[in-house]
């Protein structure tokens, strides 16, 4: 099997190659960024690496079908051409079609699962698979192992392989280190987005939240006054302090002087993210600030194209966190899990209700594959 790494400065270039070189249907077997410091870095430049290998079952496969068809997996299983495939994949395959996961993430979770698969009855040399790849194979061993129960007692192989698809799935989602509020960060907290997406309604859910869990005074800071009355209301509620800030410099003053002692949660103005102007104002603000993490705020029923453009268009301020809100008014959530391949960018909250009391919850990788392949 010929093993061979990709680097681009994007996902998308490195791919192309990978193609160009391994025919339409590789099997990709990782994909990381390049940090600065690795050997394969080129100074000021951002790259991504894939490693892809040939995919030979998919050669075969790919001689009955034509067109389009070939760089559809799921579909091939709906025509039961891959019956070879293991149950469990055809059943990923199918969950992520059945909530919308782009097809371009969905091809790449499958591919990277069906490999780790490979791996669980009879572990493939580890000489042949390159480093990251072998520690998805330590992986199946460990999992193997730890159960103690594999083809002996005849533990159902297909939670086994969900089991091992559920780990790959999460390992593509990246949560933050610390979610707990900024709790023992000293960091304030600034929610943009567009109007109506739920920037308020999300921060009194943390500051009410965090009135229970912590002792530290609550503040909470308005970014020029959009006559928002409701965390007033919370403030009275809860003993918080509300400030209005017209100007960068008091918001960074503001922040200095209460970080240690508060937590601090900052309201921005809805911003349509087609709007250059009013995202330069709220950048002159919040851009660069020290001791700021700025989590954008998305609706969970907006279209992929239309959140990655908003990320696009953010990103000039920059974003450190995505933040999901009214989960709970659909049951698509494969945007989620797009997004969080296509940025990868931290997703911080999400949120699934309208009441204050209890419906947001830090995002954790289960969470989200409970939610998409669950
Ligand atoms: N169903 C649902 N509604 C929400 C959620 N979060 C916010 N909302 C509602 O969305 C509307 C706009 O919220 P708001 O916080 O004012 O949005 P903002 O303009 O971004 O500050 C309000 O009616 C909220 O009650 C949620 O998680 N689920
Ligand atoms: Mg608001």
């Amino acid at each position: 099997m010929k093993i061979k790494s990709f680097i681009a400065p994007t996902i998308r270039e490195a791919l192309m190659s990978v193609k160009r070189e391994m025919g339409d249907s590789p099997l990709i077997l990782d994909t990381s960024d390049i940090e600065e410091g690795d050997i394969k870095a080129t100074a000021g430049k951002k790259l991504v690496e894939i490693v892809a290998a040939e995919n030979f079952i998919e050669q075969d496969i790919n001689k009955e079908l034509k067109g389009d068809d070939r760089l559809n997996v799921s579909s091939k299983v709906d025509r039961g051409v891959e019956n070879d495939l293991p149950e469990a994949i055809k059943e990923l395959s199918d969950k992520l079609s059945a909530q919308q996961v782009e097809e371009e993430y969905a091809q790449i979770l499958t591919r990277e699962a069906l490999c780790d698969l490979g791996k669980v009855p009879t572990a493939s040399p580890a000489s042949l698979l390159p480093q990251r790849a072998a520690g998805a194979a330590t992986f199946a061993a460990t999992v193997q192992g730890s159960s103690g129960a594999v083809g002996k007692e005849g533990f159902e192989k297909m939670d086994l392989q969900q089991q091992i698809i559920k780990e790959r799935f999460i390992s593509k989602i990246k949560i933050p280190a610390s979610n707990l509020a900024n709790e023992g960060t000293h960091k304030a907290m600034a929610f943009v987005g567009g109007a109506g997406v739920g920037k308020t309604t999300t921060i009194s859910k943390l500051a009410l939240d965090a009135r229970t869990h912590s002792d530290k005074d609550i503040l909470l800071i308005k970014i020029k006054d959009d006559s928002e009355e409701r965390l007033n209301k919370l403030a009275e509620l809860i003993g918080a302090t509300v400030w209005v800030v017209t100007t960068r410099q008091e918001l960074s003053m503001i922040i200095d002087e209460f970080k240690s002692t508060s937590l601090i949660f900052i309201d921005t103005p809805g911003i349509n993210h087609l709007d250059n102007v009013e995202l330069l104002e709220l950048k002159e603000y919040i851009h660069n600030m020290p001791n700021l993490e700025i989590h954008l705020v998305i609706s969970a029923t907006t279209r992929f194209v239309d959140v990655i453009n908003a990320v696009k268009n953010y990103s000039i301020i920059p974003i450190q966190r995505l933040l999901f809100t009214k989960v709970d008014e659909t049951d698509i959530y494969g945007t989620l899990f797009s997004v969080a391949m296509a940025t990868k960018i931290p997703l911080s909250y999400i949120t699934d209700g309208q009441e204050i009391q209890r419906s947001i919850k830090p995002v954790t990788g289960s969470m989200i594959a409970e939610m998409v392949i669950g």
